[in-house]
């Protein structure tokens, strides 16, 4: 029973522990928000007994479903944690107190909790039960776990990423235009992470393909749909009745035009403008973590949006993916509306990752 704690090449100890943790953390990638991803293992005598991961918010705790799973062996165990456990009662009751139950001998945990009422008051309660209590092991691989979680936490306001992709001659594509669907999984894998996706109508065409996450079990973002001529729903495809997964549409109301509401049971919200304001909002109300600002083809209609984003640093990422594409400049010339932001926008800690299929860079606005 268990598995032994040595790697092949004979890696051992705390930093192992935790790297299984965040690997289990890993399979509820989309389900958990509001609530963190957080993986728990339990190791007695250099052999693991018992392993559980959060499914999903409202559900168990990880650390509950580790010592469900260990038993009577936890007694005396050590637990390794990804994420401080919690010591309060929100939808489930504290972790501390099942650990403290279980007479844990001692508990590793991965990165404190920047939930402000959970912060240090779960590795105090451990130690004032006796527990001894390691902090901060795999601590950056712990932080990158659960990064829209933490964001949310100390901004209050869900994470926003730019997303495009170009051409290796500069220019913005257009997905679904150039018949390239789904490079080597990225797009897919990022529709997984992410809690909502937002698009504007105007890359809508005849055929057009919903973006949803082809990876296998998981659960789709939410649609926010940006639609600045109210009076054109007819643009919006009436296939768009037949997504399962839950959507909103924000329209603009033009002087005068009332937003004509021809879509059965999506929810249509008119304003004045579309601002993120409005839109992120709405994200935390409905306890999402992240959404992807998902620039397709037309970049003008983002416009005002990029720019209110990076001027109140609402958009704090951004995800550019080149494709072995070369293209004609296309009209509008996106680039135009480009070169309108704000002057000297820096970024920061790029990284890269190439393969025959596209060459993705992911990197921060600076603040
Ligand atoms: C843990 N282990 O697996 C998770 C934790 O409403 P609740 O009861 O689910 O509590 C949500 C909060 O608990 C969440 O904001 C975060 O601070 C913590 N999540 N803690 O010990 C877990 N998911
Ligand atoms: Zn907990």
């Amino acid at each position: 029973f268990g598995v032994q704690c040595a790697t092949s090449n004979g890696e051992s100890g705390d930093g192992f522990y935790i790297r299984r943790c965040v690997e289990l953390a890993r399979k509820a990638v989309g389900y958990t928000s509001p609530n963190p991803l957080v993986g728990c293992v339990i190791v007695k005598d250099g052999v693991v007994v018992g392993e559980g991961y959060h499914p999903r918010a409202g559900q168990p705790h990880a650390e509950v479903f580790a010592l469900r799973d260990a038993g009577d062996l936890a007694q005396s165990a050590t637990a390794y944690v990804s994420l401080e456990p919690c010591n309060h009662f929100g939808r489930t009751p504290p972790c501390t107190e099942a650990l403290i139950k279980a007479k844990v001998k001692k508990v590793v945990v991965g990165m404190v909790d920047p939930n402000p009422i959970v912060a240090f008051k779960g590795v105090e309660r451990l130690r004032d039960a006796g527990i001894e209590v390691v902090v901060g092991v795999e601590e950056e691989l712990c932080k990158s776990l659960n990064e829209p979680y933490i964001h949310r936490m100390l901004t209050g306001k869900p994470l926003l990423t730019l997303r495009y992709s170009l051409s290796v001659n500069g220019n913005f594509l257009d997905l679904l235009g150039n018949g390239v669907t789904d490079c080597g999984g990225y797009y897919s894998r990022l529709l997984q992470e992410y809690d909502a996706v937002i698009i504007s109508s105007s890359f809508f065409t005849e055929n057009f393909k919903v973006p949803s996450s082809q990876e296998p079990g998981a659960n789709q973002p939410i649609l926010i749909i940006t639609h600045k001529d109210p009076n054109s729903l007819n643009q919006i495809p009436p296939s768009i009745n037949d997504i399962t997964g839950k959507m909103i549409i924000f329209t603009e109301n033009k002087a005068g035009a009332a937003p004509e509401v021809s879509l059965q049971g999506i929810e249509t919200v008119a304003l004045d403008q579309i601002n993120l304001d409005v839109i992120m909002d709405y994200c935390n109300r409905q306890g999402l973590c992240s959404a992807l600002l998902d620039i397709r083809g037309s970049f003008s209609e983002f416009e005002e949006l990029v720019k209110e984003g990076i001027k109140k640093n609402y958009i704090n990422k951004f995800i550019t993916e080149i494709l072995p594409v070369w293209n004609k400049r296309p009209e509008p010339d996106p680039l135009q509306a480009l070169k309108s932001l704000e002057q000297g926008v820096k970024v920061l800690n790029l990284k890269s990752k190439a393969s025959d299929q596209s060459v993705v860079i992911e990197g921060y606005f600076k603040s």
